[in-house]
């Protein structure tokens, strides 16, 4: 893929949250304090001008002071899109009418940054190793290719602009889209155009699987099993996030909004609890819920494959970044009110937790969104479904543009994890009575791509 490397340490290094450990009443995620302190205090926010400020394209990385849930809650519904999470603080992107937003809630703003005003020179080396579009779709291919009466193409729809959204399906005895009474897991990439590690995530898990195939503990699965993978939900967005050669730190879809602003935030735009907080009403905000639930084809796209396909038992939709593990709700700050599924997601994301060093939580703990994947799954569907926020646990170590560097520790810490899941499709509620077996993966796993 022809683009920038991801040294975002050093653009980002005027801007980051300060390194020290998370204070407040919950604690979502701990702040690595030896990468330093970047933020200086409580400098006031530079005001934009009013130039920019009216700008239909301006988009900021802003830090803001945020001590609790509460606040962050705010911040969300004042439309950030919040990323980063340390002590009193949180790191996300917004749009100027965002900061007036912002600004009226009398949320303070300890920086500010124009990320438009990024230049080439602060992307300095390209990042070939992740797949664009159509190398997605010949790695897919490979994939399938490899691994003959156990994987096959699929296609779960079209985005708006008549993108494939392709994906790789194993089944033993069901290829293609026919039928299958076999317990399902499907695993969803990219539904957020700048978080490209995790299209490289089920992308090369898939690889893992199809490579593994003869190892004893994946055959089993693999015969018992309906396997799905998508990684790539959103391929207009990717596609114009790297395309210029430049990272334009883009979020959502393509959809050209009435007001000339692009874009709709798919993971706000499912039908279950849509219109609720941390959703924007702005379609210019990162956070822009859309018209109405499922307007956009590849969040409808979802909706239908899930809906042909009752099997399906859990779901894992990867993000980036800060390192979480998340589960429903994200629109409601209650439980979900079955204890017994409650105990299986706390037992689930406290197990893979374990694996990946990553911190598990409701999802609304972090901050109230509304209309995203995991909701709709589990509320609409019953389906467990988790959230991944993926590598890095910072801007500071890459933000969304980590490098090529972090592709195959990710993927290697996130086999195990997927095994789990595929192993408890059959009855996720067994998660929180019984051990499940531990999946054997080898200390030096082949994650490299072939495309
Ligand atoms: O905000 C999102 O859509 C997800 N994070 S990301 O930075 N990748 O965009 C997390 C959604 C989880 N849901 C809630 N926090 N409610
Ligand atoms: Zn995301």
């Amino acid at each position: 893929m022809a683009r920038t490397n991801a040294l975002l340490a050093a653009a980002f290094s005027s801007i980051l949250l300060a390194g020290s450990s998370w204070a407040g009443e919950d604690r979502p995620i701990s702040f690595d304090g030896s990468k330093g302190s970047v933020i200086e205090p409580a400098a006031p926010a530079p005001a934009p001008s009013p130039g920019e400020l009216e700008s239909q394209g301006a988009h900021y990385w802003v830090v803001i002071e945020a001590q609790d849930r509460a606040a962050r809650n705010a911040a969300a519904d004042a439309g950030l899109s919040l990323e980063e999470f340390a002590a009193g603080k949180v790191g996300g992107t917004i749009n100027a009418q965002g900061v007036r937003n912002l600004r009226s809630k009398g949320i303070k703003i300890i920086k500010q940054v124009d990320l438009d005003s990024f230049g080439p020179e602060q992307f300095p080396k390209p990042d070939e190793a992740y797949h664009d579009y159509k190398e997605v779709l010949a790695e897919l291919d490979g994939i399938v290719a490899s691994a003959p009466g156990v994987a096959s193409r699929v296609k779960m729809g079209s985005s708006l602009n008549g993108l494939e959204l392709a994906g790789l399906r194993f089944n033993t005895t069901a290829s293609g889209s026919r039928k299958s009474s076999k317990p399902g897991i499907v695993f969803l990439g990219t539904h957020h155009a700048r978080e490209h590690l995790s299209t490289e995530t089920p992308l090369l898990l898939a690889k893992w699987i199809a490579d593994n195939r003869a190892k004893p503990e994946v055959a089993s699965l693999l015969a018992t099993r309906d396997i799905w993978f998508f990684p790539l939900v959103n391929p207009d967005g990717a596609e114009f996030d790297h395309a210029s050669g430049k990272y334009k730190m883009h979020r959502k879809n393509m959809r050209k909004n009435d007001n000339g602003t692009t874009g709709v935030d798919l993971n706000r735009n499912y039908g279950f609890g849509w219109g609720g907080g941390g959703a924007s009403t702005d379609p210019g905000s990162d956070t822009y819920r859309g018209p109405s639930a499922f307007s956009e084809p590849e969040s409808q796209a979802v909706k239908r494959f899930a809906e042909a396909h009752p099997n399906l038992k859990i779901l894992l939709s990867y993000h980036t970044f800060s390192e979480l593990i998340l589960y429903p709700w994200g629109h409601l700050d209650e439980d979900i009110s079955d204890a017994r599924a409650l105990a299986a997601y706390k037992a689930m994301a406290a197990k893979m937790a374990g694996w990946t060093g990553y911190t598990p939580q409701k999802s609304s703990d972090l901050y109230i969104a509304s209309g995203d994947t995991c909701d709709w799954a589990w509320g609409e569907r019953g389906i467990f479904a988790f959230t991944f926020e993926l590598t890095p646990s910072s801007m500071w170590g890459g933000g969304f543009y980590p490098g090529a560097g972090v592709i195959a520790s990710t993927v290697e810490k996130n086999i195990r994890p997927a095994l789990y899941l595929i192993d408890l499709a059959d009855d996720p509620y067994r998660a929180a009575t019984q051990s499940v077996a531990a999946q054997a993966v080898p200390s030096t796993p082949s994650v490299a791509r072939t495309q």
